[in-house]
């Protein structure tokens, strides 16, 4: 046996520590949604306190995400941009394009 096990091993232990405290502390998942065909895909989404939703424009026209309170608003976003926000309190969140005020999504976050 090498002398050299008793650190290695010590190393590699703190190594999975390391990636276990990573694995609980870690935030949720992102959450993406699609803008295609003028609208927001899925429309609706539910997510937990501290997920960030990232949206990416699928169009070939330039659209926004704003939310009706104005608590998130994104720049114009050309083909395949993307914007995202942390959303760090629970609510109802509803947004809606302001160059297609039709275009519109809700995102609840529990
Ligand atoms: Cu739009």
């Amino acid at each position: 046996m090498s002398r050299h096990s008793f650190p290695a091993i010590v190393g590699f232990l703190l190594l999975v520590a390391a990636a276990f405290a990573a694995a609980v502390f870690a935030s949720p998942e992102p959450k993406d949604v699609t803008i295609d065909n003028f609208s927001f895909t899925a429309q609706t989404i539910t997510v937990p306190a501290g997920t960030e939703v990232r949206w990416t424009n699928h169009d070939d026209i330039p659209h926004t995400v704003v939310s009706d309170d104005k608590t998130f608003k994104s720049k114009v976003l050309d083909t395949d941009q993307s914007f995202s926000y942390a959303f760090d309190k629970p609510g109802t969140y509803k947004y809606f394009c302001s160059i297609h005020p039709k275009m519109t999504g809700t995102v609840v976050v529990q």
